[in-house]
């Protein structure tokens, strides 16, 4: 299978992260890409397809923002990374701010996600990486992996948070809808809800959103990935969301999974982006379920059996000891 990923993506890396009230060293960490590379062989860069096919997906003012947060930091005197402290809760007026405090909340949904001076470079690649993987499925390949790092389901329209700054997944699926496929599903196995991806295709129709994660009630992101969100306008039973408790274990997220891919058949999906996160592993750092490296093969067979071209982008997963080993279990599944 031909996976990809650009050098850039590996020069992002965070010094640490706000974490129960203090600070810790950061998850997301450039190892990870290291591990997955390692064990699943050659990577190809990827060829530079621009800024449009992002903006497909982002507002401008974000992208701007992300270009412009580590220079406004500097130019605020501040050393290290741009951490955000002050947020405009749900319901405040749309307003542009120009202090970099204010520009960061405006556009962070958490403060866990530093901008370095790196991170747009990275995060360009990493959506170049998912594009690439994208244009090779809709060339005929039956799948493709983007080896994305950072990651991208918690970022929405002109939002950062949860490590991710572009929604790789987003903008895949997107790419596929501008390339001709009426209906693109994505299936998010992250243990996280991907809560950018839901916001940014809630009220559309042409994209299917079906996540199987750890209920939001319990854990991260909290406010998002509820069983009662199923889309709105003429996106109302579009989305998908399968909360399950801690400790799940293979059966029970296999049958989770299984209800996602019957919806996703039923949709009529011509394209099918999968965000794979392998913190869904029993020894994750940050993480509640107990899948095997081998349950991941399992999991893929599954989803190459629906036979949709298949593009999947790789999200969280902190374990780097485990992280190869269970990324190149899934691939050996598709
Ligand atoms: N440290 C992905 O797996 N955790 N993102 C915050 C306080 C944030 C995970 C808890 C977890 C984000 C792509
Ligand atoms: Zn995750």
């Amino acid at each position: 299978m031909r996976s990809f990923f650009h050098p850039a993506q590996a020069h992002h890396a965070p010094a640490r992260e706000l974490h129960n009230g203090g600070f810790a060293d950061y998850a997301e960490v450039p190892a990870r890409a290291a591990a997955i590379r390692a064990a699943i062989g050659a990577t190809q860069v990827p060829t530079d397809r621009g800024e449009a096919p992002i903006a497909a997906v982002h507002d401008p003012a974000y992208l701007a923002f992300l270009r412009d947060a580590p220079r406004l930091w500097r130019e605020a005197g501040r050393p290290g990374d741009a951490i955000p402290y002050a947020f405009p809760i749900v319901g405040r007026r749309p307003l542009a701010p120009a202090r970099i405090d204010a520009l960061i909340g405006l556009h962070s949904f958490d403060a866990t996600t530093p901008i370095t001076p790196e991170a747009w470079a990275a995060s360009y690649g990493s959506a170049q990486s998912a594009l690439a993987a994208t244009h090779a499925v809709l060339a005929g390949e039956r799948a493709a992996f983007a080896l994305c790092r950072p990651p991208g389901h918690h970022a929405g329209r002109d939002y950062c948070g949860g490590y991710c700054h572009l929604n790789t997944a987003a903008i895949a699926a997107q790419a596929a809808r501008d390339a001709g496929n009426a209906r693109v599903a994505i299936l998010d196995i992250d243990y996280h809800h991907g809560n950018g991806t839901q916001d940014i295709f809630y009220a559309r129709g042409d994209v299917f959103y079906a996540s199987v994660h750890a209920d939001p009630v319990s854990d991260y992101p909290f406010f998002w990935g509820h069983a009662d969100e199923r889309g709105k306008g003429a996106g109302e039973g579009t989305t998908l969301n399968l909360p399950l408790p801690h400790g799940t274990r293979l059966h029970a997220f296999r049958r989770a999974q299984a209800t996602a891919l019957d919806a996703i058949a039923r949709f009529g999906a011509g394209l099918l982006v999968v965000s794979f996160g392998a913190d869904t592993w029993e020894g994750d750092p940050i993480s509640h379920f107990a899948l095997t490296t081998a349950d991941y093969a399992v999991l893929a067979r599954d989803i190459a059996a629906l036979a949709l071209p298949t593009v999947v982008v790789m999200e969280g997963g902190y374990a780097v000891e485990a992280l190869g080993a269970n990324v190149a279990s899934f691939l050996s599944g598709l």
